[in-house]
């Protein structure tokens, strides 16, 4: 019986011993960035975690690795899901066809402009794409900015929807935008961002379709000249952290790592506004041929298609995109 209590108590000593440790052990934490050093998300990435560091006293750290050396986006999400990685700078693009509410975002010109689209996010279809996105076990701790995607080709510049005719466009993976190519009569190629530079150079794609920033940092510009102010999607991105690593810290952990998050966003914001007429001085100097669009309600009446088949499909989500649409 004595040496029975006296086991007990070792064993509970033990148990003490090791939670002590485990709350005096700093949790280092994984990150993933798809963007190369300098660009706007990675360089607020990179403030994120020292803010995370700073602000939890060295309780978290956080390693970050960038220019999607950990793997393409739609796989990055799938481990932030698991809990394979802790956090992502991920676009919503990617997260759509994985989280419904989340898709929403990614219907062509749901948002009017930038201003539009922060006035949403931060209100309460913010709440509701966040909550859409916990239920697939990731939250969005604050919001990044990826500007305007517009179309790009190695061929001709594109005026109106018929010009986008028999082209072969890479897309993002989502079914929407598949159909967004495919409403416009061109043809869509899913593809991950690291192989479009390739692909274009080598005519496996005619063109793309992506901000300033991304078109200049990734050399699509040598490659596919002519840029089309199309501005048909305003997709937001976020700081992801799995749902685990979150709900497991301390309230003052969750706050700090949330603060953090937050102040990179605005790094991140102010830092793509200047990025955003930066990359489009540097490829107008190399040559792109630009165009504005004369009519762009001809590409909103052709995509709509997109809408209609989308909500018909998810009438659920109707009252969120009339959310969005009637957001102020
Ligand atoms: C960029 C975005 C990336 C990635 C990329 C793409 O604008 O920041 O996360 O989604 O576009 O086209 O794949």
């Amino acid at each position: 019986m004595k040496n029975i209590k006296k086991l007990m108590l070792g064993v509970s000593a033990l148990a003490v011993a090791s939670s002590l440790s485990i709350t005096a052990i700093a949790e280092e934490w994984k990150g993933w960035n798809i963007h190369k050093p300098g660009y706007p998300n990675t360089v607020a990435m990179d403030k994120f975690a020292e803010l995370l560091k700073e602000k939890t006293g060295g309780e978290i750290t956080l390693k970050m690795f960038h220019s999607g050396v950990l793997g393409n986006q739609p796989d990055a999400i799938e481990q932030v899901r698991v809990g394979g990685l802790a956090i992502g700078n991920f676009n919503l693009g990617p997260i759509g066809p994985m989280a419904p509410e989340a898709n929403v975002v990614s219907l062509p010109f749901i948002f009017k402009d930038m201003g539009h689209m922060h006035r949403a996010l931060d209100g309460e279809a913010g709440d509701k794409i966040s909550a859409g996105m916990a239920k697939i076990g990731i939250i969005a701790l604050a919001w990044y900015d990826s500007g305007a995607r517009s179309f790009y080709n190695s061929k001709k510049p594109i005026m109106k929807p018929s010009d986008v005719e028999g082209l072969k466009v890479r897309v993002m993976n989502n079914d929407l935008y598949s159909g967004m190519i495919s409403a416009l009569g061109g043809n869509p190629s899913p593809m991950a961002f690291s192989e479009v530079f390739q692909s274009l150079k080598t005519g496996v794609v005619d063109g793309a379709e992506n901000n300033w920033p991304s078109y200049e940092s990734t050399g699509h510009f040598e490659v596919a000249k002519y840029y089309s102010l199309s501005q048909h999607l305003i997709i937001p991105e976020c700081v992801c952290i799995n749902d685990k690593v979150y709900n497991n810290l301390s309230d003052k952990n969750k706050k700090a790592v949330k603060d953090a998050a937050r102040e990179s966003a605005k790094l991140q914001r102010a830092l793509w506004e200047k990025r955003a007429i930066s990359s489009r001085e540097k490829v107008m100097k190399a040559g792109v041929k630009f165009n504005e669009i004369p009519n762009k309600q001809a590409f909103m009446d052709a995509m709509t298609p997109v809408h209609t088949k989308y909500l018909s499909a998810n009438p659920d989500l109707v009252p969120l995109v009339n959310l969005i649409k009637n957001t102020k």
